[in-house]
């Protein structure tokens, strides 16, 4: 008996401290598009470790609104987001309401669906803010619920759910990765001195950003000039949950015989894309680790695009296009890019020094494509500048 009851007031005290520890844990919102925001912030923690997955956090409360479980997809071919969100709250869930960035799946892959693991947690409201395109869920996640009897709403928070999973849309549309550029220039728009200096232009804070995203992308992709100028490593440092694909785009085959590159073929996967005519060139690349793709050409150089339909192929979601101006112009010409990260540190370069973008260029300015979503943040002694592509025509751009 007094065993009993000292399990008991050990088990209240335990489940009063759980609680205090949950309330502590669990940010309290009051609307649900707060508790929209902090699924997209969930979700963003499994950047690099999905894909080609898409990346999905999860909210889920009791039916007093108060948050009992969160969530998101960690891992490619890990529990989805729902899941781990409705096993943290357990029976808490019942009656409850769940905020989920991704339409809920409603088929077997890899993981069972998670239509299944709401009906089971017995939630009441469901709040979706993207359908997934995925052919085998597309809306029949939603209809599976809404079948079943729960208040299913769709929408909240969409626009925001449309750029945090633009790469894993698009892969899934054109069979093609994200492009991501970035570069750093001075405050006069260099990326270099006259003389091709170029290290270091962004603060440290910057670099390590972009070390950060390195970590978390498919592919880092550079143009044979940035190769022979700058010798770059092109790894991620610390590593991240990714290790990209280093792709060095030659039209002509001619690179460095002695390069970091070339040096650590055989640790960091290197792939060089080159012409059939020039593939021999490149024996010794070969012989030392790195895949050669031949690839077909158009009036720019290697075909952008059949470079990304090759990417995509390779189910790669995100790839970062880090220079140098020659090969960012040919994207840019082609309409090959999606987003880009600027740094612009504080310095004035001058003089005929390289400028980040090359290329055709447009001759009009009613013909510049603009950037949307556009973002700015100090990070050191730097402004960082971020944006997407508008997909309209110049002339519907505002
Ligand atoms: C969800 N919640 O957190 C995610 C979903 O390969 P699998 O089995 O992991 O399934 C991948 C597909 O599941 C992916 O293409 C997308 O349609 C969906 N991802 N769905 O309900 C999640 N990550
Ligand atoms: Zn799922």
């Amino acid at each position: 008996m007094i065993q009993l009851t000292l399990t008991t007031t050990i088990g209240f005290l335990h489940n009063s401290w759980m609680n205090y520890v949950m309330t502590m844990e669990y940010p309290s919102c009051s609307t649900d598009s707060q508790w929209m925001e902090h699924a997209f912030t969930l979700a963003e923690r499994g950047r690099g470790a999905v894909e080609p997955n898409p990346v999905v956090g999860a909210v889920v409360l009791d039916a007093e609104n108060r948050c009992v479980g969160e969530g998101w997809h960690a891992r490619f071919g890990g529990p989805h987001a729902e899941v781990h969100a409705l096993a943290a709250a357990g029976e808490r869930a019942r009656g409850g309401t769940l905020f989920v960035t991704l339409e809920p799946c409603c088929h077997f892959g890899k993981t069972p669906p998670c239509t299944e693991a709401i009906l089971a947690a017995g939630v009441r409201r469901v709040v979706v803010a993207l359908h997934d395109p995925f052919p085998k869920v597309a809306g029949g996640g939603i209809a599976c619920l809404r079948a079943a009897g729960v208040a299913v709403e769709v929408g909240l928070g969409e626009a925001t759910a449309q750029v945090q999973n633009a790469p894993y849309r698009k892969l899934l549309r054109d069979g093609r990765p994200w492009v991501l550029a970035k570069w750093a220039m001075s405050w006069d728009g260099k990326i270099a001195t006259r003389t091709g200096d170029s290290r270091w232009i962004s603060s440290p804070e910057s670099r390590a950003l972009v070390h950060e995203l390195r970590g978390r992308v498919d592919a880092i992709i550079v143009g044979r000039g940035t190769v022979h100028r700058d010798d770059p490593l092109l790894t991620a440092r610390p590593a991240g949950p990714r290790v990209a694909t280093r792709v060095i785009v030659t039209a002509s085959g001619l690179l460095p015989e002695q390069c970091q590159l070339r040096k650590t073929a055989r640790e960091y996967p290197t792939m060089i894309v080159t012409t059939a005519p020039h593939l021999d060139h490149l024996s010794g690349w070969q012989a030392d680790g790195a895949e050669i793709v031949p690839m077909r050409t158009d009036d720019t150089g290697i075909a952008i695009a059949a470079l990304l339909d090759e990417l995509g192929q390779r189910r790669m979601t995100r790839v970062l296009l880090e220079g140098g101006s020659q090969l960012l112009g040919s994207f840019w010409d082609t309409n090959c890019v999606d987003e880009a990260w600027i740094f612009v540190a504080p310095r004035l370069i001058g003089g005929p020094a390289p400028t980040p973008v090359a290329g055709r260029g447009v001759e009009r300015l009613t013909q510049a494509i603009r950037f949307e979503n556009v973002q700015t943040q100090t990070i050191g002694a730097d402004v960082w500048i971020r944006g997407i592509r508008s997909s309209l025509p110049p002339e519907q751009q505002q």
